[in-house]
């Protein structure tokens, strides 16, 4: 058998090393983003030429290789006849780290895990570049890769305005190509309920609408025109999955004991209804409001519900967003229900009633097989052992909670909230209005997640930073896109790029070589040239999107 299968197989060898012929000389290197720990680069010297596309061996991983490649127009086939991209698992690498190796003849990826050879087809897909005459090519060269932290996220926030599931699908897209693996989605808000809860339907009935909105550029005026949508649970699930197939965890948030007017008005009864002039509707503006769960076991078994039925729609993420910030704590003072709670709890004050609300629904997220994590008010009134936090505010809670030996994601407000402006250009109309604050490309590019004053062996308790969309002023996926793009790809570099590496320079000039392919995709994102939106013939709504009037 083998003797008389040998010929055939140096046969085929011949024609298909025929047909893939390596390019001529390439000059121009890869412009990959986040830059990798290491890359070696032979310019100068042929590359692998991809004239005829490129055969992928087939296994587990081929489909996935089949997709990011075509997404960047190269013609591939799934083929065990001499294939010239290969997969092989190193147990010894890290959950998302990756070796790649090109050569004019052949493509080897190595990981330990199918996401680590997903990040490495990116920085593939990535490097397409140029030889001497113009063909299209992959340069010769190696690249050992891992992520500096295992959280690298980006916050999209639904309440305020609602994209459908097909945009959150295209900005997981983006999310993928630059190594992004979380994706944090506010689902609760006083502005509206967008999940389905199939126990609670009024959640959505009542909870997802809104009898209008502040009009963009008069944030005072009220638009007139009702506003409401929310996901069903069939669409959590299939972006979900769309995220899993991309290397992309979903971090649901479901917010609690504050930024919940829309849950309460639906269901009045988990409110401090005990108090004057109780009267709860779904907010039409932006800000703090005073509509806040009353700390009853009637509201603490409605979130076990909720939390249940959670639990089940995000399945691979390992946390529980709740929420915690910004929660006025007048209606407690104000309720007698409340106030007898906390005698009998011993507890001194309201902030130590929002540490007791939280600890408790912190055992509902752990019978749900889930961890907690929170916005750094819950630290106030006492931070429990267990719980994670998300710093937006000062960053000396994130050392406060860092010494305790609390794990923190840094989404600090002044370096890496992106609906705050990005510097001067952004036309002067009001569809570009912004909530406030100025956070340049530069100063994302120059955080730091890791606070100074930390010391080597708690920088573990930092898994990483992640970057928040506030969208009161972000009402379709154009003016997103606008806003995200491209400080997301700054942030992708703090992300995983060891800090070291870090060199702003450098940086820029590999932006400036993604920008086509942002074209490409049709990416509405700011010129970094002159502030523009990309594309001036994409209209920015200025009120509620279509679906939704
Ligand atoms: C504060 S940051 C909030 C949000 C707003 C945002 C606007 C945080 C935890 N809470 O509710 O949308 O400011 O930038």
């Amino acid at each position: 058998m083998k003797s008389r299968s040998l010929p055939l197989i140096a046969s085929l060898t011949l024609v298909t090393t025929a047909l893939a012929a390596p390019s001529g000389p390439v000059q121009e290197g890869s412009a990959i983003i986040p830059k990798p720990v290491s890359l070696q680069e032979k310019l100068g010297e042929p590359g692998f030429s991809l004239s005829q596309g490129i055969r992928i061996a087939p296994g587990s991983i081929s489909g996935m290789a089949s997709r990011v490649l075509q997404n960047v127009g190269i013609k591939t086939q799934i083929s065990d006849k001499n294939p010239e991209l290969v997969f092989s698992t190193d147990d010894k690498l890290g959950k998302e780290a990756y070796r790649l190796n090109v050569t004019p003849q052949k493509i080897t990826v190595e990981s330990s895990t199918p996401q680590g050879a997903f990040y490495a087809l990116q920085s593939l897909a990535q490097s397409v570049t140029k030889d001497d005459k113009g063909t299209i090519c992959f340069p010769t060269m190696a690249i050992e890769d891992a992520p500096r932290f295992s959280w690298r996220g980006l916050m999209v926030d639904s309440c305020r305005h609602m994209m459908p599931a097909k945009d959150i699908k295209k900005v997981i897209d983006l999310l993928a190509r630059y190594k992004f693996n979380t994706l944090h989605w506010h689902l609760t808000d006083d502005q509206g309920w967008r999940i389905e809860i199939k126990k609670y339907p009024k959640l959505t009935e009542v909870g997802s609408s809104r009898t209008h909105s502040p009009i963009m550029g008069q944030r005072n005026k009220p638009d007139g025109v009702p506003y409401s949508g929310y996901y069903t649970q069939d669409e959590i699930k299939d972006v979900v999955k769309y995220a899993k197939q991309r290397g992309i965890t979903i971090i649901p948030e479901i917010e609690v004991p504050g930024h919940a007017a829309a849950a309460i008005t639906a269901y009045p009864e988990l409110g401090n209804k005990d108090i004057e002039n109780y009267d709860p509707k779904v907010v039409c503006s932006w800000g703090v409001f005073p509509y806040i769960f009353a700390p009853t076991e009637e509201t603490f078994k409605f979130l076990d519900d909720v939390l249940t039925e959670v639990a089940e729609l995000f399945p691979d993420s390992p946390f529980i967003h709740v929420g915690g910030d910004e929660a006025p704590k007048d209606q407690w003072k104000k309720s007698a229900t409340a106030q007898k709670i906390m005698k009998e709890n011993g507890l001194k004050n309201e902030e130590e009633l929002q540490s007791y609300f939280i600890r408790r629904v912190e055992k509902l997220v752990n019978s749900k097989g889930k961890r907690l994590i929170g916005w750094d008010e819950i630290n106030e009134g006492g931070l429990s052992p267990t719980a994670s936090m998300m710093v937006w505010r000062d960053i000396r809670w994130a050392r406060h909670a860092i010494e305790r030996g609390n794990d923190v994601v840094m989404t600090h407000t002044d370096s890496l909230y992106l609906d705050y402006s990005q510097g001067p250009g952004a036309p002067n109309k009001p569809e570009y209005e912004v909530i406030g604050g100025n956070v340049p490309l530069e100063k994302v590019y120059a955080f730091n997640p890791v606070p100074s004053g930390i010391t080597k062996e708690q920088e573990k308790h930092v898994l990483g930073c992640q970057g928040n969309v506030w969208s009161e002023y972000i009402p379709d996926i154009n003016k997103f896109q606008y806003q995200v793009f491209p400080r997301a790809l700054a942030l992708a570099e703090i992300a995983w790029t060891p800090l070291e590496l870090k060199n702003e320079a450098d940086f820029k000039n590999r932006l400036n070589k993604q920008l086509p392919y942002l074209d490409e995709q049709k990416v509405n994102y700011r010129r970094p040239d002159n502030g523009a939106p990309a594309r001036p013939d994409v209209v920015i709504k200025t009120t509620a999107p279509e679906k939704n009037q």
